[in-house]
């Protein structure tokens, strides 16, 4: 079985500097020693960003440069591991689940909350995780591992700053538990795919929270100009203040003028129902569109690989509510 891993940054090659952690550890030389003696010594190779990131960093043009290295190794490896920082870990995974639905391959991504030169780090059991789940021969898409976890890459959520469990899938199962041997889940649907999108660009989304006391005036003042598209994080099932003057007029002007307007949910866990209460009639009756149980990372990667195919608003609307890579429960 043979690997090929993508390094991009993160905090598992990461150094103390003055500035704080930033990379610069000697990454091949710890991946030679981790792997010397085991059944994956000679078979892993290895290419980097030219200019190794912190993952708040990252833009879609990264997930392009991740999705084009994969493609460029894709004869050469059985498995693919991208090593990436955690702060915006699931975003990418996300959108590499949207890019990759024909590659044919497993795409696993990892890091770690504390540097690979630190005793007692993580990088060791998520990266050797990592190796083990793309060799597993039962997993075909993308996923992370971490912590003990092989968890579906557009499913995931980083739910902790600092614990080694630091990502978890709130509204489905992990993919695989690790133990001896490894516990897997059976497998479930995986949409209906997308054959050769266009490649990700950045594109003009707002992620917008509601919070209680929020006016009119502040949310239309925050939608001007109008983006590509807005994603309104609403409280519970997808509801909105419904007695605050004009607060729904703005939506309603705001999807009128063909910005697509998805509603999602601030709970983590949610199944987003529009007008299941009087509170959220107005966002069903201005058109808005359901997050359904997709992760807000999943939306926001979903908009802006739709937006990169060049949809209409109307296409953008039935895609959004559309299964493309199991990202949303049917
Ligand atoms: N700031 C780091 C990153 O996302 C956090 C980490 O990797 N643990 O690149």
């Amino acid at each position: 079985m043979r690997v090929h891993i993508l390094y991009t940054g993160g905090t598992l090659g990461m150094i103390d500097t003055p500035a704080g952690l930033a990379p610069g550890a000697d990454l091949t030389g710890w991946l030679d020693r981790l792997l010397t003696g085991t059944d994956l010594a000679d078979e892993v190779t290895l290419s980097a960003f030219d200019h190794l990131i912190d993952s708040s960093n990252a833009t879609p043009a990264d997930w392009a440069a991740i999705t084009a290295d994969l493609w460029a190794h894709q004869q050469e490896a059985d498995g693919f591991v991208v090593l990436h920082g955690t702060d915006t870990m699931s975003y990418t995974s996300s959108a590499l689940s949207f890019a990759l639905t024909d590659f044919g391959k497993p795409v696993v991504l990892t890091g770690s909350q504390y540097p690979l030169g630190v005793v007692g780090s993580d990088a060791t059991p998520n990266v050797t995780g990592a190796l083990r789940a793309v060799t597993s021969g039962k997993l075909d898409r993308v996923a992370v591992f971490f912590g003990h976890k092989l968890l579906a890459g557009n499913r995931v959520m980083k739910t902790s700053s600092w614990a080694f469990q630091g990502f978890d899938c709130p509204s489905v199962p992990a993919l695989a538990l690790t133990g001896a041997p490894w516990q897997w889940t059976p497998a479930v649907q995986t949409g209906c795919g997308w054959h050769d999108p266009a490649p990700y660009q950045r594109h003009d989304v707002l992620v917008l929270d509601l919070a209680p006391g929020i006016t009119a005036a502040r949310l239309a003042a925050a939608l001007d100009p109008l983006p590509e598209a807005v994603v309104l994080r609403a409280f519970g099932v997808g509801n909105m203040p419904s007695e605050e003057p004009g607060l729904a007029a703005v939506i309603s002007d705001t999807i009128a003028s063909g910005v697509p307007l998805v509603v999602a949910s601030q709970c983590p866990q949610a199944d987003v129902l529009l007008g299941h209460y009087e509170a959220g009639h107005a966002l069903a009756q201005a058109g808005a569109i359901s997050a359904r149980d997709m992760t807000i990372e999943a939306v926001y990667a979903k908009l802006v690989f739709l937006l990169c195919q060049g949809l209409a608003a109307e296409e953008i609307a039935h895609w959004m509510v559309t299964d493309i890579a199991g990202e949303l429960s049917s």
